[in-house]
């Protein structure tokens, strides 16, 4: 059979295992976007309405929440709605890396409540094994999916080699897992999602440390899933709508060119 990237969407939806995978296949699909926004704006008020102006061009919204300095329970609400609105998933990047036990209680609980809403999580492996386990217990019951980050984006990370090789035997065994953070498609054993940040069409870099690649070679050559683009769509002097519309587009393209 054919490498899972030149599989369309649709069918790759049509035949996932994991709810989560399912529901982001269909997603991209009906929408024909491969787009996620990092959504990294410090307060509700521009959380909410970089949503609701670019919900009807991306897949997912990822969240940093813990940067919004007026967080309440009602932006979750709102999220939830806009989620339901403009037909697309929530990602909140948390990077969890910790024991298990710990995990547990920072997914589940505490002011944010990740489990309650965000349809996507993703953590380091660092801890060992114990951290999926423990982020399943939470999540599986919620219908939630994780991403394990087998690679950053950015200068002199540290996640490569054995390391990356670690975080793909852990996904191919943890049936919570459905995919990854990195750069590319990881194997075959199992069809695991990658998403990408890091994805610029305009600059290079930025001044701390931060890697831009195309879409192009992000989805046509290296056979990633999902581009996830933050400042090159809403950064200073943008129209966010017109970028997101870009970055859209430019995706989508990518996509239909490695089905040739
Ligand atoms: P931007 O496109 O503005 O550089 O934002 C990238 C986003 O992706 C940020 O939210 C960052 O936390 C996240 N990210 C990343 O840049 N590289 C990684 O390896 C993993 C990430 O989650």
């Amino acid at each position: 059979m054919a490498s899972f990237s030149q599989q369309t969407y649709a069918s790759r939806g049509e035949r996932h295992q994991h709810p989560v995978a399912k529901q982001l296949f269909a997603t991209m699909e009906r929408k024909q976007s491969n787009l996620s926004l990092a959504a990294d704006v410090s307060t509700k008020a521009e959380l909410l309405a970089l949503a609701d102006k670019v919900g009807p061009y991306i897949c997912v919204l990822k969240t940093h929440i813990d940067v919004i300095s007026d967080f309440d329970t009602d932006l979750v609400e709102q999220l939830q709605a806009l989620s339901i609105k403009h037909d697309f998933l929530i990602f909140e990047d948390r990077k969890f890396a910790d024991i298990g036990n710990t995990v547990k209680l920072q997914y589940g609980g505490g002011v944010y409540r990740i489990a309650d809403w965000a349809h996507i999580t993703n953590c380091h492996v660092i801890p060992g094994e114990g951290i999926i386990q423990g982020l399943a217990e939470v999540g599986v019951p919620k219908g939630r999916g994780l991403l394990l980050l087998a690679e950053m984006s950015s200068k002199g990370m540290l996640a490569t080699g054995a390391y990356t090789d670690k975080n793909i035997e852990m996904a191919v065994r943890n049936d919570f897992v459905f995919g990854f953070i990195g750069s590319r498609r990881f194997t075959e054993e199992r069809d695991l999602v990658t998403m990408t940040p890091g994805v610029g069409l305009h600059a290079s870099g930025d001044a701390l440390g931060q890697q831009y690649r195309t879409p192009e070679l992000i989805i046509t050559e290296n056979g990633s899933d999902v581009i996830i683009v933050g400042r090159g769509i809403y950064g200073p002097g943008k129209d966010a709508v017109a970028e997101a519309q870009r970055y859209r587009e430019a995706g989508w393209d990518a996509y239909l060119k490695r089905l040739e």
